[in-house]
């Protein structure tokens, strides 16, 4: 097993029972993404699946999530085409690595999850918000374009017309109607740390490799086509589905002691 790395943009806090807090610390900055930062995101998420770690809580410091991509470095730095465009690549290797990484990761919404940080939050595999939350991609009006995986996983939440409708007219997103679009999975009346935090400990009480087909396969199995899907899909199953440290599981539902799913469990 590898160790956690050092980082300086996240603090990292692991839970005995292998739940991982990254939490991004640069609240006077509203938490903006730096290229900095992506280089750790990248760091991060690389190491993770080596790591025994079963479950991140991807978390903030602060009132607001992540105000996207640092707006004052790029300014101050007055990239060339080619640099953004490497710049955007790393963003996109940091977002990889996080969606197709194997490990759950639940982002814990709050305030802005705006531009880059909404790419960030779409790259997680369950988001949760809090009553403060909100969601825009204003991009469109600040003269700028998404960099960071936005027509892809954006799109994918929301569907094109609804993210082309948030980059022409700034539209914010937020609360019911945020979930309703599919930009969260849960509101929550209370901190939106704490309830995905029991969301995390729920999912690293499955079987590792479990997880690691849910959270990978079944994103690289919508980028097949259906027929490959399923034969994909088929793969992953023979190896999950015959994993050793299943049988226990399936022997106390043959015995009748295993759980029963009900509609409150
Ligand atoms: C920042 C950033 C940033 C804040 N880059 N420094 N993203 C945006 O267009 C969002 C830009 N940010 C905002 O709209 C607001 O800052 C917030 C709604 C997130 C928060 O408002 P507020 O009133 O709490 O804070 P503030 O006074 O605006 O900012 C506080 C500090 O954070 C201030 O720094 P200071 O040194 O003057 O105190 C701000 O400069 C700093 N700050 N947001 C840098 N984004 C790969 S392509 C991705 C494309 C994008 O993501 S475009 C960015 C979209």
């Amino acid at each position: 097993m590898k160790a956690l790395p050092t980082l300086s943009n996240l603090t990292l806090d692991l839970h005995d029972d292998g739940v991982l807090i990254a939490t991004l610390n640069r609240p006077a900055k509203r938490n903006a993404l730096n290229a900095e930062t992506i280089e750790e995101l990248i760091t991060l998420f690389t190491t993770l699946p080596q790591t025994g770690v079963k479950a991140v809580v991807l978390a903030a410091q602060g009132d607001h999530f992540c105000a996207g991509l640092d707006l004052v470095e790029h300014h101050k730095e007055d990239r060339t085409p080619a640099e953004f465009w490497q710049l955007c690549l790393r963003w996109h290797e940091a977002f990889n690595k996080m969606e197709y990484g194997g490990v759950p990761i639940i982002a814990a919404l709050k305030g802005a999850v705006v531009g880059g940080g909404l790419e960030l939050a779409s790259s997680a595999h369950i988001r949760v918000a809090d009553a403060s939350t909100y969601f825009a991609l204003p991009e469109g009006t600040r003269g700028l374009f998404t960099g960071g995986g936005a027509t892809i996983r954006v799109a994918d939440l929301v569907g094109k017309a609804r993210m082309i409708d948030m980059m022409l007219t700034g539209r914010v997103y937020k609360a019911q109607e945020a979930v309703d679009v599919g930009l969260a999975q849960y509101l929550v009346e209370g901190s939106s740390f704490d309830a995905a935090l029991a969301l995390a400990q729920r999912a690293a009480q499955n079987l590792p490799l479990t997880n690691f087909a849910i959270c990978s396969a079944i994103s690289h199995m919508n980028n097949m086509s259906a027929l490959d899907a399923a034969y994909a899909e088929a793969c992953v199953a023979g190896v999950v589905n015959t994993q050793a440290a299943a049988r226990e599981r399936l022997d106390a539902f043959a015995k009748g002691t295993g759980p029963r799913i009900r509609p409150n469990s």
